[in-house]
């Protein structure tokens, strides 16, 4: 099987903004998938809704577009219902971590086995660039024109917090690195949560002054650096794995 194979071309082009990075990362993905060897009778992809949602109907496999909030428990509910599926979360950060944030929560402490691809831009995207719970300190959005007040929530943080975990960070701009972490997520036996930074242009990008999603990646250059070997958890803007094969206590 080849990467092509998990895409449904009948449904292409996407509807994701020119300068959008979200088919970058669902390419990765299918790439990841070709590198794994995934059957695609043996996985399923489950989102929420926003712009990220929109990809589990342009995947040629089972897939499931889930109410707002609720793709992770679904998820779940399929792994735990058939435990031989490779059961994938590809959502939006406002979806996951906002709106479904208990689910999230929960989820990570289960240890269930499902592999969740955070979209962070930062923003609830699709309904026109609000403000969410990991909009960056100071950031002017739709309902925050003055800059946000408030520090985003540390995703990081959750996941570490348990016994056993996996959390990687890594973003649109760093597509080795992305595609590293893709595959490491999918052979991980247990909850896997990877944040992928990326920018969105339209809704988020033109507030802060960027003239078009190209600059927007150059920023992800600059600001984001690969700390291959972290020592401990990763800092603010250091992309890489951290994880924890220790048991349930
Ligand atoms: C229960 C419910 N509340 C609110 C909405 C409106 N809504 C649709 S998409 C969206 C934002 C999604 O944001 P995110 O998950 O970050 O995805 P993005 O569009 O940024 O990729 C919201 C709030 C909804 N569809 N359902
Ligand atoms: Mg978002």
């Amino acid at each position: 099987m080849i990467y092509k194979d998990y895409v449904k071309w009948d449904r292409m082009p996407t509807n994701w903004c020119p300068g959008c990075s979200i088919g970058t990362v669902f390419r990765h993905l299918t790439l990841a998938l070709e590198k794994a060897a995934v059957p695609r009778e043996q996985m399923v992809v489950v989102s929420g809704i926003g712009c990220s949602g929109r990809a589990a109907g342009y995947f040629n496999v089972d897939s499931v577009h889930v109410t707002h909030g609720r793709a992770i428990p679904v998820a779940e509910g399929i792994k735990r219902s058939n435990e031989k599926l490779k059961v994938i979360v590809f959502s939006g950060d406002g979806d996951l971590v906002g709106i479904g944030g208990n689910h999230f929560l929960h989820s990570a402490r289960r240890d269930s086995d499902i592999k969740v691809i955070c979209i962070n831009n930062g923003i609830y995207g699709m309904t026109g660039g609000q403000m969410a719970p990991t909009t960056p300190f100071g950031e002017k959005t739709l309902t925050s024109p003055f800059g946000t007040s408030y520090a985003p929530l540390n995703i990081q943080g959750i996941v570490t917090s348990n016994a056993r975990y996996w959390y990687a960070r890594t973003s649109s701009y760093h597509v080795n690195h992305l595609l590293k972490c893709l595959g490491e997520a999918l052979e991980w036996p247990g909850f896997a949560f990877i944040e992928v930074m990326s920018f969105c242009i339209e809704n988020f990008g033109r507030r802060q002054g960027f003239k078009n999603g190209f600059d927007m990646l150059f920023k992800l250059k600059q600001d984001y650096k690969l700390n291959p070997k972290p020592d401990g958890l990763l800092k603010n803007h250091e992309l890489g794995v951290v994880k924890n094969v220790g048991q349930a206590s």
